[in-house]
């Protein structure tokens, strides 16, 4: 296969932008003829981590698994994204360690959106039902996000478009001979 496999590792908060990226770097990438499949809570959460809810540790269960999920697919040649908060640094960096270890390329992508403006889109009003106890332990409100501090891609999404951020994805895995 001409096409080596990798991981896209999106995180940030809940409300960033990371599920709307991924769709359209999906999209991109099918478009292109390049093998690309999408982690996300919807084939993940409900399916191989449904026993998993929002606690530090089963966080931490749920990341480690998708890191290894992640690992098989960009073993078998695919461009594999994942969409997951992954809050903590430390799982993070399980996860790409999984893929150093097989030689896999894991590349982190801060989805970065401030929280003002992440609980201002709230789509699904979660931050409203967090603020008012409804939600325990939520993400940026009553549970923490740590920032990436080694991240290869840095994406505003209060101020870049998501035709922006998909381009500049595309751009890196270009400059580093990926695709
Ligand atoms: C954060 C929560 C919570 C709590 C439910 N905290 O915006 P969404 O709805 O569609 O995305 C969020 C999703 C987060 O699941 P992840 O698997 O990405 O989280 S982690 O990586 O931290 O394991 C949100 C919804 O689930 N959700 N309760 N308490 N997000």
């Amino acid at each position: 296969l001409s096409q080596r496999g990798l991981t896209l590792w999106l995180t940030g908060l809940s409300g960033s932008g990371k599920s709307t990226i991924a769709c359209a770097l999906e999209q991109h990438l099918l478009h292109l003829g390049k093998a690309a499949y999408r982690l996300d809570g919807d084939n993940i959460r409900f399916g191989l981590n449904k026993d998993l809810g929002f606690s530090p540790k089963d966080r931490e269960e749920n990341i480690r698994r998708i890191g290894e999920v992640a690992k098989l697919f960009a073993d078998a040649c695919v461009i594999a994204i994942t969409s997951f908060i992954s809050p903590y640094r430390g799982d993070r960096d399980l996860a790409r360690a999984l893929h150093t270890k097989g030689d896999l390329p894991f590349i982190e992508v801060y989805i970065d959106a401030p929280l003002e403006v992440a609980e201002e889109r709230d789509p699904k009003g979660l931050y409203k039902k967090a603020r008012k106890g409804e939600i325990p332990e939520f993400t940026g409100i009553s549970a923490p996000y740590e920032e990436p501090d080694k991240a290869e891609i840095h994406l505003r999404t209060d101020k870049l478009s998501v035709e922006g951020c998909v381009k500049e994805i595309m751009d890196y895995l270009v400059a580093q001979g990926f695709i």
